[in-house]
């Protein structure tokens, strides 16, 4: 038997363990708060990362408050990987499909970068290639982040992890080459597992990822379209002109909005 409630507010909020999960969950809930219009969105991305985790856990309160609970029943996620799948049934959602759903109302997704333009690197959880299906099928793409993902200026000075690139196994070794002789990048990796001996992260794809990093990114849109020409690309984490607002959750509990 599920038990109605109203939302929260934000200001009763149970404390959680650290600062840092609290400012996520408020980004998170100020987020989809003020963009959700549950009379007109129906159709809900769910992207992937920990401060998302917050972002289905309000979308599961919608259901539970008398206020919104018929229009929230008519609410259907969409994942944007494995993890965000499991978000969306634990909270009660309803699942869907892109292949379903090939345009979609809003996306709430998290982001390894923000920049003051609102382009983004993102892909380290490895989830670039679906993030950016559903991202770029959506009418509004709302980034939710904690407060050290603002970069201050240009992408690639707070992610120290470089861009992420999905690219197809047999083709990593020639677009580590391309990526270091025709495009200057000062150092590829292919990502590996956890323990060290585990070999290389495959997607959902199934394929694997490269950690390009290019030091400062002046401009991220010539920098995508340059990785993407190359033979064995399929993705890059580099989100250009997609997000339509960003909400960075603070240790004080403010919330920036871009
Ligand atoms: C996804 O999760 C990714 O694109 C990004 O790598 C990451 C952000 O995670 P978190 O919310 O945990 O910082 O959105």
């Amino acid at each position: 038997k599920t038990t109605m409630a109203p939302l929260p507010d934000y200001k009763d909020l149970p404390a959680l363990h650290s600062t840092l999960e609290e400012a996520k969950r408020i980004a998170a809930y100020r987020a989809v708060d003020e963009n959700l219009i549950p009379v007109q969105h129906r159709l809900i991305g769910v992207g992937s990362g920990s401060t998302v985790i917050y972002v289905a856990e309000r979308l599961g309160q919608y259901l539970l408050d008398p206020k919104f609970s018929i229009l929230a029943s008519q609410f259907v996620c969409i994942p944007t990987g494995f993890q965000s799948k499991e978000l969306i049934l634990t909270n009660g959602l309803t699942l869907g499909s892109i292949d379903q759903y090939p345009s979609i109302d809003i996306v709430f997704d998290g982001a390894d970068e923000v920049d003051s333009d609102l382009q983004l690197i993102k892909g380290g959880g490895g989830c670039l290639f679906q993030e950016k299906l559903v991202s770029t099928s959506a009418a509004k793409f709302v980034v939710v982040a904690d407060y050290r993902k603002r970069s201050p200026k240009y992408l690639g000075t707070n992610w120290v992890k470089g861009v992420p690139i999905e690219v197809v196994p047999s083709a990593y070794v020639r677009v580590l080459s391309d990526l270091r002789i025709r495009l200057k990048c000062k150092q590829a990796v292919l990502r590996q597992g956890a323990p060290a001996k585990a070999g290389p992260v495959v997607t959902d794809n199934c394929n694997f990822i490269i950690d390009a990093h290019f030091g400062e990114i002046e401009d991220p849109a010539k920098l995508h379209a340059q990785i993407k020409m190359l033979v064995g690309v399929v993705e890059t984490g580099l989100f250009i002109n997609n997000a339509a607002r960003a909400y960075f959750g603070n240790p004080d509990g403010s919330v920036d909005v871009l």
